[in-house]
Parts: structure tokens; sequence; C-alpha cells
């Protein structure tokens, strides 16, 4: 009798234990903490420390103020921290072929269905010591800003912000592309040292771009594509129950990609409230820049990126 006391005793203080084994892994976001592209990393972090409690716990550092945009990725692949909320495009460095994903718009249901997620996840194993925890956006499109208005749809003359994500495009259509990270943008609008950039759909109020703007191109194009990433060491340093707390909150995360189609829709109504003007070219040249858009991107990603950007081609299947 006494014995079963004794060791159940035992266990209540081994499973003590193995509570106080909570790790704690410091996290940051390329995009400023609040806005449009950290804001559900965010509620990402808040579910892990909730569901997690005792098992696994994220320590959130911050945005670009913590950490330069453009170095999160390989801040990720040496362990500076632990996890990322990061696009592709601020990694190119590290893996051309990431410039590729914003031309797969598939619902990520669909993705970890289909090959696509366990590719891209090797991808990161690879090239970036990553494990691919989650990609968010992928129903928001982009679109170039414009101060000027071109007669056509010709970007001759014009200097647009970039990020790899824009590049082949704006030079495709004769513009002079100024690589920048976001922190950049809206100084380069005030001065004019840009006569436009590119951005998605949703974001621009968030840091007060809609004062230095006054056209939204259409068509939309490509797909935003912002992931979630954790040091492929310490994902396989976690123990069952701490990896399970952060796939199941990586999976409601994605499942938040079903509020954009709202967001999308206010926030058009807001730029035009705000005297953002779309510029439309009609069905014909909007045809014509979807088509090129998309070549231009695919030949730029398979010949930066000889081995996989055709993998990656078949699996979007565009
Ligand atoms: O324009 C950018 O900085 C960019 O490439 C991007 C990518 C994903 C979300 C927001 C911006």
């Amino acid at each position: 009798m006494h014995r079963i006391v004794v060791s159940t005793a035992l266990l209540a203080l081994g499973l003590s234990g193995a509570q106080a084994q909570e790790v704690t892994l410091r996290a940051v976001s390329a995009f400023v903490e609040g806005t449009q592209f950290s804001k559900n990393f965010e509620r990402f972090i808040e579910k892990v420390n909730a569901d997690g409690k005792g098992v696994v716990k994220i320590n959130y550092i911050g945005g670009p103020r913590a950490m330069p945009p453009f170095e999160v990725g390989n801040a990720v692949r040496t362990r500076v921290v632990d996890m990322a909320n990061v696009t592709a495009a601020f990694y190119t460095n590290l893996m051309p072929e990431g410039d590729g994903f914003k031309l797969i718009g598939k619902p990520m249901s669909e993705q970890r269905q289909n090959g696509t997620w366990a590719y891209i996840n090797e991808l990161h194993n690879r090239k970036l010591n990553a494990w691919y925890l989650a990609r968010q956006f992928h129903n928001v499109p982009f679109h170039i800003y414009l101060n000027k208005k071109p007669d056509k749809l010709d970007f001759t003359g014009l200097k647009i912000r970039v990020t790899p994500v824009y590049k082949d495009v704006v030079e495709a259509l004769g513009g002079t592309a100024i690589t920048t990270a976001p922190g950049e943008v809206y100084t380069a609008l005030e001065r004019g040292v840009v006569d436009g950039y590119g951005w998605p759909v949703t974001g621009i109020f968030d840091l007060g771009w809609e004062k230095v703007t006054k056209y939204r191109l259409e068509p939309a194009f490509y797909s935003v594509e912002v992931n979630v990433l954790i040091n492929l060491d310490v994902w396989k340093s976690l123990n069952d129950a701490q990896r399970k707390v952060l796939s199941d909150a990586a999976l409601w995360l994605e499942g938040l990609d079903s509020e954009n189609p709202g967001i999308i829709k206010a926030e058009v109504e807001r730029q035009a409230a705000a005297g953002i003007a779309p510029i439309d070219y009609g069905p014909a040249e909007s045809k014509r820049f979807l088509e090129l858009a998309n070549e231009v991107a695919w030949q730029s990603v398979i010949k930066r990126a000889p081995e996989t950007g055709p993998r990656l081609r078949q699996l979007a299947g565009n």
C-alpha cells in the first residue's frame, strides 16, 4: 500500500519535472508588429502560448526594429532566432526558387494533400535548415501602386520600388526596379525617389502609404506568401507533444486565410475613400499583364534554380 502511494507521488513529481522542461522559442517577424502580415502570426503565438501551457512557449521579440527583414531567413538558418514570420521574397539569397512560391496560389489544404507543402518543406530543410511550419495569405494578391499614370501599360521612365516579387515584371514592362525593405517605402515615395511600388492589395494603411499613393494598377497578380519557419535543429529537438501544439496551431493559422476575402474587400473600399484611383487598361491588356507576369517570373525562377524551379512550376500548375 505504502509503495503504491510513494510511486504515485514520484509519478506526480515526474510529471511536474516534465512540465518544468517547457521549451521557450524566440520568434521574430519580418513585418512591423501589429500590421497586416504580422497580425495572424501574433494570433498564432497567443494560441500556442495558451494551448501549449507548460509544454511550449513562444517569446515574441518583435518585427524589423528587432531585426532587418532581409536578414530574418538567415537568422532562422543559423539559429540566431528559433522561429520567424517571413516571406521567401526576403530570403531568395539563400533559396532562389523561393521567388516561385508567389506563383502557387492553391489553398494550403490542397498543397498539403498534393505534395507541394512536402516539397517546399524539403527545400527549407536543405537550404534554410528550417521546418516549413505554415504558409499564410495564399488568397491575397499583389498590385503595383503608382503616383504617375502612364497612358499605356508601359513602365518606361518609371522608377518602381520592388522586392524579388515584382522585379521581373516591372523590368519586363520597361520600368527601373529599385529594391527596398518595406520600412523605406514611405520616404522613397515622399521624396520622389520612386514613382510607385509593389505591395499586396492589403496593408498600405498600416504604414501611412495612402498619404503618398495616387493610383493602384489593375489587375491584381500573384499570391502573397508569408511563412512561419522554425530552425530545423530546434524542431528535431522538440518532443511529440511540443510539435503537436505547433503543428495544430499552424493548421489553424492557415485556416485564417478564410478571413482574407472580407479584409480585401474592405481595404479596396478604404483605398477608394482615401482617393486612390484604380488604373485599368481593359480586359485585353489585363490579360497580357497577367500572362507576362506569370511567364517572366517562372523564367526567372527556372533560370536561377534550374534543378528545382521546374518541379515547383509543375506543382503550381500554371
Ligand atoms: O513588397 C514586399 O515587401 C514583399 O515582397 C511582400 C511579400 C509578402 C507580403 C508583403 C510584402
